[in-house]
């Protein structure tokens, strides 16, 4: 494992920040959007945007590239700020988010979107879908990573356990995945909705290689990614502790900011937050 040195750590976070700061100009702009669990899983997609995963923005079919699944696709706010900084498309479309014809629909869309590799909306079928790739990667001899990123209200569903018991039948350690472990999700807090603990142990007794890390500790995420690839025989799941509306401390740990747009005073008052956050 290499050891990440500060600068690209303050980098990556300092990115993540920023665009909490673009993701809540779109959502306030268009008064429609997901802002909760965008800010969750912000230093998690900019670590692998930024720096993990191997993929070439000017090229986005190349067949060799790392596949990610943004399986809690109602937060693509945060993946389309992400992909537009790392070179898919033009910053400037940022602003058509949700705008009819606009290329950034509110739940993301595969053959319209540079980067995006698979439709999300209907909840639950990440891992699925992963399995299906990763095993094609390991038919094709390719090296390609295959990455799930879900919502841990999003493993309510049962085709997610599914996928998970055929990801460890098939032994598939090019399959990694990412838990956004915020517990929160669109109604109130998941352990009241279906509570889905001892989360690790779940994961374990499916066959699955645990990580657990504080999703919102830049270092800690590199050094995840970077074990993960070095398991062997089984799929990795990393388990980030994180804080659905992080940055905004009136949106933290509160469901109402799951899929609400803030009024004037609240963007005021959260663009104020979120500018002192930035190092
Ligand atoms: C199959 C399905 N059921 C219900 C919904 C409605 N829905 C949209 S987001 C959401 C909550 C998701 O919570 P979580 O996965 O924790 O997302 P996050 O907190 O990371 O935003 C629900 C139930 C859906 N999109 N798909």
């Amino acid at each position: 494992m290499t050891s990440h040195n500060e600068q690209l750590v303050a980098e990556l976070s300092a990115r993540a920040q920023q665009y909490r700061i673009q993701v809540l100009e779109m959502v306030y702009q268009r008064q429609t959007g997901h802002i909760g669990g965008a800010f969750s899983i912000a230093e998690i997609l900019v670590a692998l945007y930024f720096h993990h995963l191997k993929i070439k923005p000017g090229e986005p079919m190349w067949s060799d590239r790392d596949r990610l699944i943004f399986s809690k696709g109602h937060a693509c706010a945060i993946l389309y700020t992400v992909l537009a900084h790392r070179g898919f498309f033009p910053v400037e479309e940022l602003t058509t988010f949700r705008k009819i014809d606009s290329r950034l629909q509110g739940h993301p869309e595969r053959q319209k979107t540079p980067g995006i590799e698979v439709p999300a909306g209907p909840l639950g079928h990440g891992i699925a879908i992963g399995v299906g790739m990763a095993l094609a990667a390991k038919m094709e001899n390719s090296k390609r990573g295959t990455y799930v990123v879900l919502g841990d209200g999003e493993i309510n569903a049962g085709i997610i356990w599914e996928g998970a018991l055929i990801a460890s039948k098939y032994q598939l350690d090019n399959l990694i995945t990412i838990l956004d472990y915020n517990g929160v999700q669109q109604t109130g807090s998941t352990s009241k909705v279906l509570s889905t603990e001892p989360i690790i142990d779940k994961w374990r007794s499916f066959g699955w290689h645990t990580i657990e890390i504080h999703g919102h500790n830049m270092r800690q995420i590199l050094d995840a990614l970077d074990e993960a690839v070095e398991i062997h025989a089984k799929p990795v799941v990393i388990i980030a502790r994180t804080t659905k509306g992080k940055g905004v401390s009136f949106m933290e740990h509160n469901h109402y900011w799951h899929g609400s747009p803030p009024n004037e005073s609240e963007y005021k008052a959260a663009l104020l937050e979120l500018r002192q956050g930035v190092g």
